[in-house]
């Protein structure tokens, strides 16, 4: 039997569109992040962690209700989080958690299960933030990404020792329009940061949300020069608006390395769950892109690591397919919590440990509602994922598929639905997806 320890402290770090591959640890090939890398050096790195909306609102609501989008209501960035919602943090809260929310909520209305909460208005500002708060709200004078962690660990201080916390701690950075610290903004200024391969590919669905053509003044932080156009104009674009969203990667890795530092002072380091994630991907120049929405891979996963000392092994490498619904009930799981049937979501408390639950979930569902908003022109759609392919429909005025081989082709260039060979393939993803749909009560798309 197993020595039985109190339940842990759960920390959960997340920050605003960070992709995986702007983080060492996952191989960046264009920062360090040395913080972040050391969560997954002492604990374990997910490799297929992934949303289920690749948007802010959804996956918030998501992650605190492991449902759905369709089932939790939040569809989109329109839609606020029903208050009477069942969550992650009501849940640990009546169970004897002390629980808090920092920085970035953007569900709407106020954080329901938090004893404590210190909040963005909507996405909040960089320089000098106003912050919502039990008792009204204050502006406050610094960075946006330094205010969070100063709030975070003074709640820390302040907390009831006799009892586990729960605390959200979710950074603003590195979110659109990637305002870096005043410390950090020379950073990386006489240097060219790499290019993905596929930087100058055109945009598929005539998404507006291309390096270079679909930036703003505000976005660039000056004026584009004049003249410059086509890959020019992208080749330009692309370095600045890299450099100024790993300035604000800076900071939040900062941030990181503080929390980490405070357990270790405090003595919180072995009884506390520490995990760092970010609410989904980004393109990074990937596909020509910046933003996220799609189904494509930069996007749809999630950086995720976690330490635990007690469970967790150190330098650990999860493969197995997590989403951002599983983690409301993996967080009950370590506070010894059951099931609630209405989550859509698994505990993968296990599969932190190094062994992956008989029968886990070979493929998932992903569903995009957000159908050609005015500013990003993103089509809507749905799509499975396994290990080794991608099938992605696109249901409005269409159907238009794509067939991704992920073994093959990881950057997923080649659509490979019109290839004779690729029927039988095709055949079992679209079963899947049917499959995943009746299993979730999602209603396909008529066409
Ligand atoms: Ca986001």
């Amino acid at each position: 039997m197993m020595q039985q320890h109190p339940r842990p402290n759960i920390l959960f770090m997340m920050s605003d569109d960070h992709a995986s591959h702007a983080i060492s640890a996952y191989g960046s090939k264009i920062n360090k992040t040395p913080n972040i890398d050391r969560i997954a050096r002492e604990g374990v790195r997910l490799e297929n962690c992934f949303c289920t909306n690749s948007i802010c609102t959804p996956s918030r609501a998501s992650i605190l209700t492991g449902q759905y989008s369709h089932k939790n209501g939040v569809k989109t960035l329109a839609e606020s989080l029903d208050p009477k919602s069942r969550s992650v943090a009501k849940y640990l809260q009546e169970d004897g958690y002390q629980t808090a929310v920092i920085g970035k909520w953007h569900l709407g209305g106020e954080p329901q299960g938090f004893d404590h909460w210190r909040i963005l208005p909507g996405q909040g500002a960089y320089y000098d933030p106003m912050f919502i708060e039990q008792g009204g709200r204050k502006k406050y004078t610094g960075y946006c990404t330094d205010l969070i962690t100063d709030f975070a660990l003074e709640y820390l201080d302040k907390r009831d020792v006799n009892k586990p916390f729960f605390m959200m701690c979710h950074h603003k950075a590195p979110h659109r329009a990637w305002e870096p610290a005043p410390k950090y903004k020379d950073f990386l200024k006489d240097v060219t940061v790499p290019e993905p391969a596929n930087l100058y590919e055109a945009a598929r669905h005539g998404e507006k949300m291309r390096v270079g053509e679909d930036f703003s003044e505000r976005d660039l932080k000056q004026k584009q020069p004049a003249g410059l156009t086509g890959n020019a104009l992208r080749k330009w674009a692309y370095q600045v608006y890299i450099k100024d969203y790993l300035r604000c990667v800076q900071s939040v890795d900062e941030s990181v390395g503080r929390v980490l530092d405070y357990l270790d002072r405090n003595g919180l380091r072995d009884n506390t769950l520490v995990i760092y994630t970010s609410d989904q991907g980004f393109f990074l120049g990937d596909h020509g892109l910046y933003d996220k929405r799609l189904m494509y891979d930069e996007a749809l996963r999630m950086p995720f690591v976690a330490r635990y000392p007690r469970e967790i092994p150190a330098g650990s490498v999860n493969r197995d397919i997590l989403l951002n619904v599983d983690f409301a009930h993996t967080f009950m799981d370590y506070a010894i919590l059951g099931r609630d049937q209405y989550m859509d979501g698994e505990s993968f408390r296990t599969n932190l440990q190094g062994r992956t639950v008989d029968n886990w979930r070979q493929s998932m569902y992903y569903r995009y509602w957000m159908h050609d908003d005015s500013a990003h022109h993103v089509p809507a759609h749905y799509g499975v994922r396994t290990k080794d392919h991608k099938l992605i429909c696109f249901h409005e005025g269409g159907p238009q598929w794509e067939l991704y081989d992920l073994k093959r082709d990881p950057k997923e260039m080649k659509n490979l639905i019109a290839e004779a060979s690729q029927d039988d393939t095709v055949k079992r993803l679209k079963r899947e997806l049917t499959r995943l749909q009746h299993k979730y009560t999602d209603l396909p798309a008529h066409f």
